[in-house]
């Protein structure tokens, strides 16, 4: 297989989430058949599901890959142990989580990997970050530009402007 774009959400909510997400970002790049195209700014935005928890850094990342999604998953789940997240509450605190929104080409309903995310149009968190980098790529039928207008949640705040803050890390 060649190289697929595939987009990510990464964010978290426990401790120094910047640069935990500057770290994830950075293992992605460095990681065999992965290279980072495009990252969108840092936002900081209020709890979505779970709401009796800090708020989260969120942010959005393009990747060329030559990983199979199943693959790219892992390495998506090795940077959050890395990151040492906490697994026990669902929708709860967490330092780095990193989903795979869409994967160019894959429409797939599995337990292990759903593409693309099916929470991510109900999300603002993933929709203005992807906006940023990737209006254009559609989801569910319409571009991500409409929908992170029409999902806008005013209370999301630009934490970190452009797309190169995380190299600016450590
Ligand atoms: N899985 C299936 N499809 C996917 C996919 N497309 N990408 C499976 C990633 N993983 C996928 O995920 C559970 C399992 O889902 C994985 O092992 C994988 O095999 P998880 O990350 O361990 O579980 P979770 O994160 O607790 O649940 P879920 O439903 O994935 O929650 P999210 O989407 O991670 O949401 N509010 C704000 N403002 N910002 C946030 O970032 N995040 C969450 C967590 C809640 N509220 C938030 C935020
Ligand atoms: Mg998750």
């Amino acid at each position: 297989m060649g190289a697929r774009t595939a987009w990510l959400g990464l964010g978290g909510n426990l401790g120094d989430v910047r640069s935990a997400l500057a770290a994830a970002l950075k293992g992605l790049d460095a990681q065999g058949g992965v290279s980072v195209l495009a990252v969108s700014p840092l936002y900081k935005t209020p709890p979505w599901g779970l709401k009796d928890q800090p708020w989260f850094l969120n942010c959005c990342a393009g990747v060329s890959t030559t990983l199979a999604p199943e693959a790219l998953l892992e390495v998506c789940q090795q940077l959050e142990r890395v990151g040492l997240r906490e697994r026990t509450v669902r929708w709860g605190p967490r330092t780095v989580d990193i989903d795979i929104i869409a994967y160019e080409g894959v429409e797939q309903v599995e337990q292990r990997l759903t593409l693309p995310h099916p929470r991510a149009v109900e999300r603002a968190f993933v929709l203005t970050p992807l906006a940023a980098i990737a209006p254009d790529v559609e989801l569910a039928g319409q571009t991500v530009a409409a929908l992170a207008a029409a999902l806008n949640d005013p209370n999301m705040e630009v934490a970190v402007a452009g797309g190169e803050w995380w190299r600016e890390e450590g």
